[in-house]
């Protein structure tokens, strides 16, 4: 809701004069050129619609104009129909978009659509409808409409395949990727790459128009979309069910491109307009919309005023899987940071783990090789803390254990320059702790990132009782340079993540104790849309590791906590996971199996216990399952250990694999009713102990009849 602040000059204006500021026009020579200029990013807003059609209709009726450009003012192109009016009366305002993209294929002379920034979603649509489009070097091209649920509903579906064939169609639409100028020049999405603009686009309009008439619009073009195999398509429809995970979207646009193929356009187009209104009303599509603005809300910490610092240059503090992993992210970003370790020989494990992690890359075809080279050229490994000291933010990873730490932080509290950020990536000690090693609370802050850290997305910052303001605004502006979404914690056991987590995973114990089976629950969780399932999850980062976590926790939590000894009795059988070959499941390489012996173990522990088993349906699985995790993100919020339920929710989509399209937990909790989440934490707290009950705001919003975490 905060877009508007963009447009606080609006206010007092009327609706035209709004619409005339969106979108200028003006005149180089006999080139009419229409930029759009509407804060933040260009999007198909009422008023820039508005002023597009009225320019449109100037220069098709002003006779000394032989050609037009249609480009961005400020930072970028048109980033695609305004989401923050989707739904409102706005978004009926005429012209709507289809028909500016009608004046476009009807334009009598030609059109070019001049791309700086990002063309997306509606914004590349328009440009589809240009008879050329051309872009600066640094562009980006792309229908990411699937990351909203939605599917390109202005002929995206239709006019792509027309240029760039089926296959690439299906690609980029159903993945939502950005495509760089260069790539989209080879693929037909742009007609050329510019190295200035407007006059670039001008330069090429006034080409074009001397060659006579314009050419035909892109919809009319049929060559690359004739005779298509339908074999194509089912393949197709394989391939993208495997990666969607519960997606819909994905499948709807493989439909909405085969009909390009077996329809007349306008036959073809509606079919796309339909499609595109069901998505719009669907539920994924509203938890999709939620979790975007969620992403960029969490950025934002209230009554901050600090301005960030400058991070030119970083340090890491151990040189493992995750030490090696957070000196990548750095250097991905063009930062310049030393690795160190204890030894010369620890630091060369580290730095070979890196060099073949950007092997994989690139041979993968996930980075250019040039690219890679320059990330590896900026990391500099040292065993010498003296090394480190200019370094604007140095990050800890060494081993997880207080004492370790405290030590690590004292030397660098010697070593480290005046106002340089000390950061832990620490997931489950306390920040205040690590913070009274050294003379300087104030810059000392937890920066946990996820394993691996140069792949997943989650930043979770974590503010101490005495990090200052300064040292918050400078992790929190920092996610956005490193390419990850921040979310920020309050110093506590497990912060936003971490301490939901072993809920999700205790619950899924209790589940086997009463009936359910390790595949049953796997199976359940990743239908749902996680990545894997918790049994697997155990197997992966070993039960023994599980074991010594809960033993550590054990004497902070209630006399009356209950643990399943599954775990234990696994471990104590020699099943550590994957590891050792067998754990919930056995395993033949990286293919795992039901294993009887662990059912006879579980059935063993359930009789013990005087537990009687049953049959669980899977809907009964995975609400026993999510619920919990609401139910603790609902006191993250009581507690201030969260800002905001939205925060939660980018902590488990970004660090969990939590499915998106589901919103996150804190959304999915709102579609099934908080008074249901109430309800389940209060016989958990019979089952399994007091630390499972509902919160105070939990009990309150359910008492009050209220329905939504911004109630609260
Ligand atoms: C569509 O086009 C449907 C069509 O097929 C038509 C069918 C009929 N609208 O991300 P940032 C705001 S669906 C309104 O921080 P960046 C954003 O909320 C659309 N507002 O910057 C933020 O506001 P605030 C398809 C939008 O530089 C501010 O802009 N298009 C929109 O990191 C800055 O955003 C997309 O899905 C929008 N469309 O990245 C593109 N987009 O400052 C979605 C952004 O108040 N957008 N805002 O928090 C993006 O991918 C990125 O925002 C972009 C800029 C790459 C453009």
């Amino acid at each position: 809701g905060e877009t508007r602040l963009y447009h606080a000059l609006d206010a007092g204006r009327t609706f035209a004069e709004i619409a005339m500021s969106a979108v200028r026009y003006e005149m180089d020579g006999d080139v009419g050129i229409v930029i759009v200029d509407y804060q933040p990013v260009n999007a198909l807003s009422a008023a820039v619609r508005t002023g597009l059609g009225s320019a449109f209709t100037k220069a098709r009726d002003d006779k000394n104009v032989k050609a037009l450009v249609i480009t961005g003012g400020g930072r970028t192109f048109i980033a695609g129909a305004d989401i923050t009016e989707m739904g409102t009366e706005k978004s009926k305002v005429k012209p709507d978009l289809h028909e500016l993209q009608k004046m476009l294929e009807e334009f009598p002379k030609v059109t070019v659509a001049a791309i700086h920034g990002t063309a997306l979603g509606g914004g590349y649509e328009l440009a589809l409808a240009c008879h050329y489009r051309v872009a600066v070097k640094s562009a980006k091209v792309g229908l990411p409409e699937v990351s909203l649920g939605l599917l390109p509903g202005a002929g995206g579906t239709q006019r792509l395949p027309r240029l760039v064939g089926i296959d690439a169609a299906i690609d980029i639409i159903t993945s939502g990727r950005h495509i760089s100028a260069s790539k989209a020049l080879d693929l037909g999405m742009i007609d050329a790459v510019v190295d200035d603009l407007p006059g670039g686009a001008v330069a090429f309009a006034r080409d074009m128009a001397a060659g006579g008439q314009p050419p035909l619009p892109v919809i009319a073009r049929n060559d690359k979309i004739v005779s298509i195999d339908p074999a194509v398509f089912v393949e197709a429809r394989r391939k993208v069910a495997a990666k969607a995970r519960g997606k819909n979207a994905p499948l709807v646009i493989i439909d909405c491109i085969e009909k390009a193929c077996n329809a007349p356009a306008e036959e073809a187009l509606a079919f796309e307009l339909a499609e595109f209104r069901k998505l719009y009303a669907s539920d994924q599509s509203a938890a999709l919309m939620h979790y975007f603005f969620a992403e960029r809300e969490a950025r934002r910490v209230p009554g901050l005023s600090a301005e960030p610092n400058d991070i030119a240059s970083a340090a890491v503090i151990g040189a493992g899987t995750m030490g090696g992993g957070i000196a990548m992210v750095f250097a991905n970003a063009g930062i310049p940071v030393y690795l160190t370790d204890v030894s010369n020989e620890a630091v060369e494990r580290g730095i070979a783990l890196i060099r073949k992690n950007y092997e994989t890359s690139v041979a993968r075809g996930s980075m250019p090789r040039a690219a890679a080279d320059r990330a590896l050229a900026l990391i500099s490994t040292t065993t010498d803390y003296a090394d480190l000291a200019d370094a604007d933010i140095v990050i800890e990873a060494a081993f997880e254990r207080l004492d370790i730490k405290q030590d690590i932080f004292a030397r660098l509290d010697k070593v480290m320059k005046p106002g340089a950020i000390l950061a832990s990536n620490t997931s489950t000690l306390s920040i205040d702790a690590i913070a009274d090693a050294t003379k300087r609370p104030e810059d000392v802050v937890g920066v946990h990132f996820f394993s691996p850290a140069n792949v997943m997305k989650l930043q979770e910052n974590i503010r101490g009782a005495r990090t200052s303001d300064q040292t918050v605004a400078t992790v929190m502006a920092l996610g956005k340079t490193l390419g990850k979404n921040v979310v920020l914690a309050r110093n506590c056991d497990g912060f936003i993540g971490n301490r939901m987590l072993q809920y999700y995973t205790g619950e899924a114990e209790f589940l086997l104790e009463q009936g359910a089976t390790p595949e049953q629950i796997d199976r359940v969780a990743m239908a749902f849309g996680m990545p894997m399932g918790p049994m697997a999850m155990r197997d992966m980062s070993g039960l023994d590791v599980g074991v010594l976590v809960r033993e550590a926790r054990r004497a902070s939590l209630p006399p009356d906590e209950r643990f399943s000894p599954i775990l234990a009795r696994l471990v104590d059988g020699g099943r550590l996971g994957m590891k050792t070959g067998k754990g919930f499941y056995r395993y033949e390489g990286r293919d795992k199996f039901p294993d009887p012996e662990t059912a006879a173990i579980i059935e063993d522990v359930a009789r013990e216990l005087g537990i009687e088993r049953r049959e669980f349906s899977d809907e009964e699985i995975e609400f026993r399952l999510f619920a919990p995790l609401v139910n603790e993100g609902a006191k993250e919020i009581e507690d201030g250990t969260a800002l905001r339920a939205s925060d939660i929710d980018v902590a488990w989509v970004n660090g969990y694999g939590f499915p998106a399209h589901k919103g996150g937990p804190m959304f999915w909790g709102e579609q099934v009713g908080l008074d249901r989440i109430y309800a389940a934490a209060l016989e958990a707290a019979k089952r399994n102990g007091s630390r499972w009950g509902p919160g105070k705001l939990l009990e309150r919003l359910t008492n009050e009849g209220k329905g939504g975490w911004r109630d609260a």
